[in-house]
């Protein structure tokens, strides 16, 4: 991961707390993917008094994805200052880089995202800092050469929720054969979860491994090939909920019962994830949180007034053993 020169998100990042001049105009542009926001609307969004902010959002992939973007959406309001202009990216790269090219075109204050994948932001991320426009990244990470290239990240240690996930599955299941349930492969979810989860595990105790890309359906068809491929197989670690689901749609068409014959550990804690935990199917679930845009919100609003930021903020999480959980704390959850 450090075999160029790069930024990557371990690595300090010098503070950002860059000084801006609240540009007026109105928002809108966006290419490659369905926009939306104060712009988008037609409102009356672009005053000076709003801070105009470009966010280029990865996509809908996961139930994760889905709650992220709603809390998002929620406090980059024009109540809490902020003239939003949204772009779905559907998982695409290319139209991440084709939004951040449309956000400095049209002058945006701020303009985040959220990286499919960890490489390949080199240029247009030189772009944005030859434009003299601030970047806050939010949940994924980036791996770039281009120096200082965000002024501060927000989102979850993902190594972290990697060596949780391993420290369960070696203290409850020592000597299992595990199958990896990759996510996107690149992402920074993906190569941080997997790094803390082998690092406790072992190299040794995989027997396979394949990307679900972070979606029920693509879990769903790696597990049945794993099932073929690795029949030994008696633990899957899945990077997310979505793929985990997608797993125990596999196992049960195979005629065995997850979370019994092959025990199901996943990183997410959304809601269909902690059913499937209350109903014995998952057996250990890490929470990764996605709703954090209230602080997003504060975090682009300091920025804007060119306040010093801490140069990475991690959102609060825990994780979930079938005995923790009930009914009713399933069905209070918010996302
Ligand atoms: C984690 C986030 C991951 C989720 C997945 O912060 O990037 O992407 O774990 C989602 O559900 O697809």
């Amino acid at each position: 991961m450090f075999g160029r020169k790069s930024t990557r998100m371990r690595a300090s990042v010098a503070l950002g707390g860059v000084a801006l001049l609240a540009l007026a105009g109105c928002g809108g542009g966006g290419g490659g993917g369905e926009e939306t926001g104060t712009a988008a609307a037609g409102g009356e969004g672009g005053g000076d008094e709003l801070v105009r902010v470009g966010f280029s959002q990865l996509g809908a992939e996961s139930g994760w994805r889905t709650a992220n973007t709603e809390s998002i959406q929620a406090s980059l309001t024009e109540e809490n200052g902020i003239d939003l202009t949204f772009v779905d990216a559907q998982q695409r790269q290319e139209n991440q880089i084709r939004a951040l090219r449309d956000f400095v075109s049209q002058d945006m204050d701020i303009i985040a995202f959220s990286p499919v994948i960890e490489t390949g932001w080199d240029q247009v991320l030189q772009e944005i800092k030859d434009a003299g426009i601030p970047v806050v990244l939010v949940d994924r990470t980036v791996d770039t050469t281009v120096e200082d290239p965000f002024v501060t990240w927000i989102g979850s240690d993902f190594r972290a929720e990697g060596v949780t996930a391993g420290e369960w599955v070696a203290e409850n299941f020592p000597d299992a054969n595990i199958f990896e349930l990759q996510g996107t492969l690149g992402s920074g979810a993906q190569v941080d979860r997997q790094e803390g989860f082998r690092e406790v595990v072992g190299d040794d105790a995989i027997v396979g491994e394949a990307s679900g890309n972070f979606t029920r359906a693509e879990g769903r068809t790696a597990m049945e090939a794993a099932l073929q491929a690795y029949p030994d197989t008696d633990l899957v670690f899945a990077h997310n909920d979505d793929m985990g689901l997608g797993a125990i749609e596999a196992i049960e068409a195979a005629g065995m019962v997850p979370g019994e014959d092959i025990a199901i550990v996943t990183v997410d804690a959304v809601k269909d994830g902690m059913q499937a935990l209350l109903d014995g199917k998952f057996n250990y679930v890490v929470e990764c949180n996605p709703v954090f845009g209230d602080q997003l919100a504060e975090l682009i609003q300091q920025v804007h007034a060119g306040e010093e930021v801490p140069e990475q903020t991690f959102v609060e999480e825990t994780a979930f053993e079938q005995a923790d959980i009930d009914q009713a704390f399933v069905d209070e959850r918010p996302y």
